[in-house]
């Protein structure tokens, strides 16, 4: 057997989304991808996926070139290659991801979220060499499917007239009704139990009037409302106590650890994040201020699957929870979580998944939700296969936009439908 890297192919695609509003605006019509394939000198392909914006395509490249010739199995080997990958001090300076939505932006971040991406191929790639799923190369499952929540977004009908687009079957979103009917689309489509609403869209006291509609047309469920950071200690505070008794978890009320210590010192009700601890430098200071009390990993900007392990087992020795949050993404990312997931011994609440939301993949064949979950694969490797011509399709979109999608821009969305709109100051109420 011949584990040596021979070539790696990396694919950026433009991927359709609906049009989902969160606090910085609205998602684009199409988003920004990449997908990797590592080869090696058997012929073996293994496949990964992660963003697609310009900045981690430059880091991809020269990342990509210094793999050929590694072995696939050396998996902590990619952090030594992700060490000597310069990052330009532009990208990062007072960054902040997709307006902030991913937390602070680091060179360290970005390295991650980049290696992310091989790391997945590389287990592919090994598990098909080694006749072994992903999950066996963690460790294990312990468990046969991973639980998913539905993922509920404020959303209009259509993208702005006149703007390109695919078409969605999902109808507008824009009050407690509205909110109520996607949910129950999102339970008859994939059966999905418990439900998490993108907040920080609407003034609270409508938020607030969303969940409490939730929790009366699925009572006893698991519901989460998600502001990304939009509002002060005071509201925060004054949500916690309205919806205390409904919400598993409140997440992300409010921006950064020592907003959320605060929250969580004057409320009772959980707090969890995707946002103010998205780095191992994080945790220390969160952990020890009780500021949240389930963290969300992305495996993405974490730095892969067995980082995700890794947090998994930090988060263990603290008593605080964990699950996983997601980004628009496609069937080899929800594939590598629910192999991750499915090794994760302290995970107790289902992780969500922006999948639904994805009428394109470049799969042979869709990831399937039923009863909310999804079956963790035993074939070799993720168990997906990549459908070239619908790659090259996407490929191609990529290929003739101008520029304007390459990069998410969630702000710049919106002043297509708003020309006087800005990305709102934090706290916005
Ligand atoms: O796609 O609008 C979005 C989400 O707000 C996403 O960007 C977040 O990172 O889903 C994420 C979250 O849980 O905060
Ligand atoms: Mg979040």
């Amino acid at each position: 057997m011949n584990l040596t890297i021979t070539d790696v192919r990396l694919t950026p695609i433009l991927v359709a989304d609906p049009p989902l509003l969160n606090t910085q605006g609205v998602h684009q019509p199409y988003t920004p991808r990449l997908i990797v394939e590592v080869v090696t000198a058997d012929g073996i392909t293994g496949v990964g996926e992660t963003y697609g914006d310009a900045k981690y395509l430059e880091l991809a490249r020269p990342f990509a070139e210094r793999l050929k010739g590694r072995q696939v199995s050396d998996l902590n080997g990619l952090f030594t290659v992700a060490d000597q990958v310069a990052v330009d001090a532009s990208r990062v300076e007072n960054a902040v991801d997709v307006g902030g939505l991913r937390g602070v932006q680091t060179a360290d971040k970005l390295r991650l979220s980049v290696l992310s991406g091989f790391e997945v191929a590389c287990l592919d790639a090994l598990g098909k060499a080694l006749g072994l799923p992903v999950h066996a190369l963690l460790g294990g499952k312990v468990r046969d499917a991973v639980e998913y929540s539905a993922y509920l977004f404020y959303k209009w009908a259509g993208h702005p007239e006149g703007v390109p687009a695919e078409k969605d079957d999902w109808g507008a979103a824009l009050d407690p009704a509205g909110v109520v009917e996607q949910a129950r689309r999102f339970t008859e489509r994939y059966g999905f139990t418990s439900f998490k609403l993108k907040g920080g869209v609407f003034p609270p006291d409508e938020e607030i009037a969303a969940i409490k509609a939730l929790a009366e047309a699925f009572p006893g469920h698991p519901l989460r409302l998600d502001p990304n950071g939009a509002w002060s200690v005071e509201t925060s505070v004054k949500v916690a106590r309205e919806l205390g008794g409904v919400l598993e978890y409140l997440e992300d009320p409010a921006l950064g650890t020592p907003a959320m210590a605060e929250v969580a010192r004057r409320t009772g009700v959980p707090l969890a994040t995707n946002m103010c601890v998205t780095t191992f430098a994080e945790i220390k200071e969160a952990f020890t201020r009780g500021a949240v009390q389930v963290v969300l990993s992305d495996h993405h900007y974490w730095g892969g699957l067995r980082n995700t392990q890794q947090l998994a087992a930090v988060c263990r020795t603290f008593g605080v929870g964990v699950s996983m949050h997601s980004n628009t993404h496609l069937g080899i990312s929800l594939a590598a979580m629910t192999h991750v997931a499915a090794t994760v011994p302290n995970l107790h609440h289902a992780c969500d998944s922006h999948y639904p939301w994805q009428s394109e993949d470049v799969l042979t064949e869709r990831l399937a939700f039923e009863g909310g979950r999804v079956a963790v694969s035993d074939a070799p490797g993720l168990g997906v296969e990549l459908d070239h011509e619908r790659l090259a399709a996407l490929h191609q979109r990529w290929l003739d936009d101008d520029g304007t999608l390459r990069d998410r821009d969630d702000a710049a969305a919106m002043r297509v439908a708003d020309p006087e709109w800005v990305t709102p100051a934090m706290p916005r109420w």
